[in-house]
């Protein structure tokens, strides 16, 4: 168990009114005990109270061990997987983890009534998203893989290179640098970049196509996340004026990060200089995400996040336009705030390249 992440959930439960809640999601529990378990359709749940108490409940074939401040109640695949865990709880509020499959919470509140369950992620997400000097140490490093991985891939662009191709060679260099496993890398080409989650297919490159290239993985668990537009062979007048504008929002809406500032202020910052050059209703989406031991986790960063950057929050800001039947731009990078501002994670150059 670590110590100090448990005594800052303590901490953040009681402020939250809540005295005892059940962590299961796979991130949450590694964040909390070291243990990386991928439970599937099995259960796992950590119970924690506000006095620090801490059991863990699991499958028998998850292959944990008890610890004195850890103890461990397995269950076999025979049992009722909640059991244990209903002799365990008190009455009242209890707080269930946003990923805990519905199957197992009704299994509880059959055999406990008088718990009343209520959003309990919360304690969690908020110690998750302020990283510690171990989190950004190995994300630094993340991002500088990431860099490099960008510019391997971007040197491989060539005439009727497919766009599955590329996406196999960003994972095979990821996997040569450390990655954790293989991810499904966006690689879009030309019209497929109006589409900002398409999936890397057999199209091939042809001369003024502009290139999207999303790449993502974890690393010793921590995710890396960047994206870089570039064009092939020549750009067009619009190309060029689309692809300014995105990089205008992303260095702008960098600029504004500091403690203290609204989230939605940064996301704000980017949409108002992308609707004033005229592209406004083709940034379809949120800024950016949180990112750490998942690659989309809290801090939502878009125009409803009315919380306030806080030192040690790392994040991705991905302003984007997508022009149907076209050509799409895309430009993130992953920020950490600082005391006083935000350093970028990445430095692969944003400077417009046509390359070929
Ligand atoms: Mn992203």
């Amino acid at each position: 168990m670590n110590k100090q992440r448990i005594d800052r959930i303590t901490e953040n439960m009681k402020k939250a009114g809540l005295e005892q809640i059940i962590v299961s999601s796979t991130a949450s529990l590694y964040y909390l005990t070291g243990y990386w378990v991928e439970p599937h359709e099995r259960m796992i749940a950590l119970y924690l109270d506000t006095s620090s108490r801490a059991i863990l409940f699991g499958n028998e074939i998850f292959g944990l061990n008890s610890s004195p401040d850890l103890p461990l109640i397995c269950h076999r695949d025979s049992d009722n997987p909640v059991k244990d865990l209903a002799e365990a709880v008190r009455p009242g509020e209890l707080g269930i983890d946003k990923f805990w499959y519905s199957k197992f919470l009704i299994g509880l509140m059959k055999l406990r009534n008088d718990i009343v369950p209520v959003q309990g992620s919360g304690p969690v997400d908020l110690a998750r998203q302020m990283k510690d000097s171990d989190e950004i140490k190995l994300m630094r490093n993340n991002s500088r893989i990431n860099d490099q991985v960008m510019g391997v891939i971007i040197d491989m662009l060539q005439e009727d290179v497919a766009e599955n191709y590329l996406a196999s060679e960003v994972n095979k260099h990821f996997l040569q640098k450390g990655a954790d496993c293989e991810g499904a890398q966006l690689v879009c080409f030309g019209a497929n970049g109006a589409d900002p989650h398409h999936n890397s297919d057999s199209t091939v490159l042809k001369a003024g196509d502009s290139v999207i290239f999303d790449i993502f993985t974890p690393i010793n668990r921590y995710w890396c996340d960047m994206t870089r537009t570039v064009f092939y062979k020549t750009v067009t007048e619009e190309q060029r004026q689309v692809y300014e504008l995105v990089k205008l929002a992303n260095e702008t809406a960098i600029s504004r990060i500091k403690p203290g500032v609204l989230i939605s202020e940064i996301d704000k910052t980017a949409r108002e200089i992308i609707t004033q050059g005229g592209y406004g209703e083709y940034f379809t989406h949120r800024l950016g995400h949180g990112i750490g031991l998942e690659c989309h986790e809290p801090p939502d960063v878009s125009l409803a996040s009315d919380i306030p950057l806080e030192v040690g929050m790392i994040f991705s800001v991905e302003p984007g336009i997508y022009l149907p039947g076209k050509f799409g731009v895309r430009i993130e990078d992953l920020v950490l705030v600082t005391e006083e501002g935000c350093e970028v994670l990445n430095q692969y150059p944003k400077e417009l390249q046509v390359v070929g």
